[in-house]
């Protein structure tokens, strides 16, 4: 086994356990590669919504969970702060599970003086915050798509067409308000932290991995394990990288912006 990487902080969200969907397997993988002084899980880390509905649970997702629990009981700071499909747990902040902290939101200082809000985000998708009922008929639709998705690439492969294609990508890319609902979903994050007078934001919900500098303020993503398997880590010296762990798009730092999707999906 090679040494892990040593990083200060591991930034993750949208996980979303309990669903056919989450890739906890390269998740295990990502987490065997990096140790750090703080873990933040920053929402949608397991997805009861859609557990209410039917529930796939899988060894990988319990390694992951025992993985989280081994990292606190070991030192590492491990901080939950709960998002939309987890929002059950949000009666819970305040109040430490073991070793690990459930919170709201957290301010973190990096390594280099700035400070970073860290919260999941749901709370500035316009989207999800008045019209629930949309977000969760969309929860499902996009949970149909994956099924189909699963389907067609087989019917694909006994027809001999060769290449992925992906269903719910092609539906995703075809939204062009999505891209709209990306910029304002920013913003708003961004403001937030401006509000409160920090140096920027790391949050989640929008499944879109990204480190954006907008003029002296930064906007950071940490995307999924749903589909781009893509988390933040912090180095030692306070600086941010975008870790691509599928290697689809290579990995960046705050210096050269790279997004995971031109469009991303609401969740
Ligand atoms: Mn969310």
């Amino acid at each position: 086994m090679g040494a892990m990487t040593k990083v200060r902080s591991i930034f993750i969200s949208d996980i979303h356990l309990g669903t056919r969907a989450c890739q906890a397997d390269h998740l295990v993988d990502f987490l065997r590669e990096y140790e750090a002084d703080n873990l933040f899980l920053i929402g949608d880390i397991i997805d009861f919504w859609a557990m209410s509905r039917s529930i796939h649970w899988t060894a990988a997702q319990n390694t992951f969970v025992q993985k989280i629990l081994r990292r606190a009981r070991r030192g590492e700071r491990v901080m939950f702060i709960p998002g939309n499909h987890d929002e059950a747990l949000r009666q819970y902040v305040g109040i430490a599970f073991g070793d690990i902290e459930v919170v709201s939101e957290h301010v973190h200082l990096l390594a280099d003086g700035r400070r970073f809000l860290l919260i999941h985000g749901d709370e500035f998708d316009q989207v999800t915050r008045h019209h629930r009922w949309v977000a969760v008929l969309g929860d499902i639709a996009y949970d149909l798509l994956v099924r189909m998705n699963s389907i067609l690439s087989f019917v694909r492969r006994r027809l001999g067409i060769a290449g992925y294609w992906s269903l719910a990508g092609y539906a995703k890319r075809r939204i062009k308000s999505a891209l709209q609902f990306i910029f304002d979903f920013e913003d708003a994050a961004l403001h937030a932290a401006r509000l409160r007078g920090l140096d920027g934001v790391i949050c989640g919900h929008i499944h879109s991995a990204v480190i954006r500098p907008v003029g002296e303020h930064t906007y950071v993503n940490c995307g999924d394990w749903v589909d781009s398997c893509t988390g933040i880590v912090e180095h030692l010296d306070g600086s941010l990288e975008l870790i691509n762990w599928m290697g689809a798009l290579p990995s960046s730092t705050e210096n050269t912006e790279q997004t995971t999707e031109d469009v991303a999906c609401v969740s």
